[in-house]
Parts: structure tokens; C-alpha cells; sequence
């Protein structure tokens, strides 16, 4: 998905902050061989936490997420027969050994109240209220180069899943404001999670925080709160003894969301059980940027049979089904999310997003580690 006609031009290899932090993690943990993971088979082996205690009280809003070992992918999904789940974890394969410092993140996805902060004290214009300029969409016509984002827009009957453009629209005066249209509005809504940010938004607002956004990896560690190879965030059962962990899609995709887990829709942040480190929301709820540019073949690319030291991901985006289309990774599945469509809530799956494009179940949360600031 992109906004309208041509994606704007993207700047790869921005000055990367914590580097220098990279090349320490390098020293210290040491990136070597590992004879215990076979070359290209999906195993995952214990999570080795790191001992080390946070150097400090966690800023607020945030917690300490030890960093450590750890194996990342996604497992298989429950069910053999599940066509959707076995799709999901194709491009999150094989599953691979990786290492990362420790870190803190903040616990729930950034919310309106945090963003609308953000803008008021800078000024700040989302990409989503920014007119497009014809330039950078050649050939694009007139009428659709104007402000606004995709906004998912349910038919009212059944229809074959075969073209999200059946459920998403590009509609004019959608942001972040206003996330379904211009006559949407986000009063009321101060916890709910901000949406309709592209990438370059979501990295404004963690810079001025004096954050940044995690990388691939960190997310995955974070999300999986010192378990292994688990298919969810808390374990391998997605309603254990019925309950609700998420918030997803229920009732039939996409015409209609049940709410059966209480909130048809978007909900406010921490409305479920957090995960083993304290975050919540890491599976639904909105899907959230992380740093790392898209490329399916990523983790086939890396060096099998070693521990990946702190990767920041390929220097560039690949997408087979858009090569043309330069994308940065979106983790954790949202409110639309679904085993009828995607299963994008079993945690080491991957999704994907044009930078430019905001969507209104797409958000972001920070990351900051202790040499950072
Ligand atoms: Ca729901
Ligand atoms: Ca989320
Ligand atoms: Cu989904």
C-alpha cells in the first residue's frame, strides 16, 4: 500500500545513533560460531537473558528489557492445516540465534495525548496533512494529490480475500486527527494509540523525545518477554482458559468485527494482560514501526550458524510483491488482524509498510538504551 501513484524518494543509510553502541555490544558479548544451532533449521533454544540490572530507574512510561540471547523467528503455526498462519512465517524464516543489549521500551504503544504533546511543542505536520507535491508523484492525477491516508473501510457484505484494496481507502483529511476521514475525531481518545504516522513521523516524535525507534530485533526480544519459541506473546494458546490477550479481529474479516474481545475497533492502551517484561499491546491492538528497512529474504541472508550481534537489518528494502517500493518492517499485527487473513498477532511474524503511507491501525513505540543518553 502506498499513497497515491509513485512512492516518494527514501533516504537509506541515515546516521545510525547508537553505532557506537553496536561496535561495543560486538566486544563484549562477541559474535562466534554456534555449533548449537544447525544451519537453516527452525529451532529455537532458550532465551539467555542478560544478568546485568538496568544502570538506572527507568524514564517514565518505560521498562528495562534485559537484552540477552535469544532465538527469533516465528514458530509454526498451531494448527497444520492453517493455510493463513503457515503464509505468516514464510519471510520470518529460518528461524535464527541473535543478540542484543539490553534496553528500555516504552510500555505501551504511544498514544494521542503523547503525540498531540509532541506537535504542540514543535509545530510538527504529519505526513498524512502535508499535500502531496506533483513532483514527487509524476503522472499521478490531480485529484488524488490531496492530504490524507488509507483508512480501512469495510464493505458491509462478504467479499473474497484475494485485494486489500476491497477494505482500504486512500480518504482525504485522514491523519492523525482525524484517523478515519475528516469528519473523525480523536476527543475522548487521548489513550487511545496514535495512528495514521508514516515512518518519517514516528521518527520525528521519538527524536524529540530523546528516544529512538527499536530495531527489529529488539522488538522481538521485547515482545516475547523472556520466552522461546512461543506462538503468542504469553504462550502457545491464543484464549488460555478463554481469555482474551489481544485485541484482534473477530467475527468474519472484513466485513465484520464482532468486538468479541470487548473492543470492535481500536481500544486504549493496556486494556490486556501485559507480557512477561511489562509491555502490552505487543500482539493487536496497532501495528508498529521499527527501524529496519523490509526484505524478505533478510533472515536467509544472514550468516548461518553464528549469533547475529545487534542487527540493525539490510541496508535497503526489498519486497518481492512491490520491488519497487521502498518499505520499512511493521511488528506486532493490529485490531484487523485475524486467522482468516494474516495471524500477524504470533509474535515472531513479520509485516511491512511504504514509508510515507499512514494507516489508521499502524503506530509506533520508542526504545532507549542506557548509553544513549
Ligand atoms: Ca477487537
Ligand atoms: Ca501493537
Ligand atoms: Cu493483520
Amino acid at each position: 500500500m502506498s499513497r497515491p501513484a509513485a512512492p516518494r524518494t527514501t533516504h537509506a543509510g541515515r546516521a545510525l545513533p547508537w553505532a557506537i553502541s553496536v561496535v561495543g555490544a560486538v566486544a563484549l558479548i562477541g559474535c562466534f560460531a554456534d555449533d548449537r544451532q544447525p544451519g537453516g533449521v527452525a529451532t529455537f533454544l532458550p532465551t539467555i537473558e542478560n544478568a546485568r540490572p538496568a544502570a538506572r530507574p527507568a524514564p517514565g512510561g518505560m521498562v528495562w528489557i534485559p537484552g540477552g540471547e535469544f532465538s527469533m523467528g516465528a514458530a509454526e503455526p498451531a494448527d497444520s492445516e492453517d493455510a493463513v498462519g503457515a503464509q505468516a512465517v514464510v519471510d520470518s524464516r529460518p528461524v535464527h540465534r541473535v543478540s542484543v543489549d539490553g534496553f528500555w521500551m516504552d510500555r505501551t504503544e504511544v498514544t494521542n495525548d503523547q503525540f498531540a504533546a509532541f506537535v504542540k511543542a514543535t509545530g510538527y505536520v504529519t505526513v498524512a496533512e502535508r499535500t502531496p507535491q506533483p513532483g514527487d508523484f509524476p503522472g499521478a492525477p490531480p485529484e488524488l494529490l490531496v492530504a490524507g491516508a488509507l483508512v480501512f473501510s469495510p464493505p458491509d457484505h462478504a467479499v473474497p480475500l484475494d485485494n486489500e484494496l476491497q477494505w482500504w481507502r486512500y480518504v482525504k483529511g485522514a491523519n492523525w486527527r482525524h484517523p478515519s476521514g475528516a469528519d473523525s475525531t480523536i476527543a475522548g481518545k487521548g489513550s487511545h494509540p496514535v495512528v495514521q504516522v508514516a515512518y518519517a513521523d514516528a521518527a520525528a516524535y521519538v527524536k524529540w523525545a530523546g528516544k529512538r525507534l527499536p530495531t527489529e530485533t529488539e522488538w522481538e526480544l521485547a515482545a516475547r518477554g523472556g520466552l522461546s519459541g512461543r506462538l503468542y506473546p504469553w504462550g502457545d494458546e491464543l484464549t488460555p482458559d478463554g481469555r482474551q490477550m489481544t485485541n484482534r479481529h473477530h467475527g468474519h474479516f472484513p466485513d465484520d468485527d464482532a468486538g468479541s474481545d470487548g473492543y470492535a475497533g481500536i481500544a486504549p492502551v493496556g486494556q490486556f494482560p501485559p507480557n512477561g517484561y511489562g509491555l502490552v499491546d505487543v500482539a493487536g491492538n496497532v501495528w508498529e514501526w521499527v527501524s529496519d528497512w523490509y526484505r524478505a529474504d533478510y533472515y536467509a541472508a544472514l550468516p548461518q550458524n553464528q549469533v547475529a550481534c545487534s542487527p540493525r537489518g539490510p541496508s535497503s528494502s526489498y519486497d518481492p510483491d512491490e520491488p519497487a517500493v521502498a518499505k520499512r518492517v511493521h511488528r506486532g499485527g493490529s485490531f484487523l488482524c485475524t486467522d482468516q487473513y494474516c495471524s500477524r498477532y504470533m509474535v515472531g511474524t513479520r509485516g511491512k509498510g511504504e514509508v510515507s503511507t499512514g494507516t489508521n491501525h499502524l503506530g509506533f513505540r520508542a526504545v532507549l538504551a542506557p548509553q544513549e543518553r
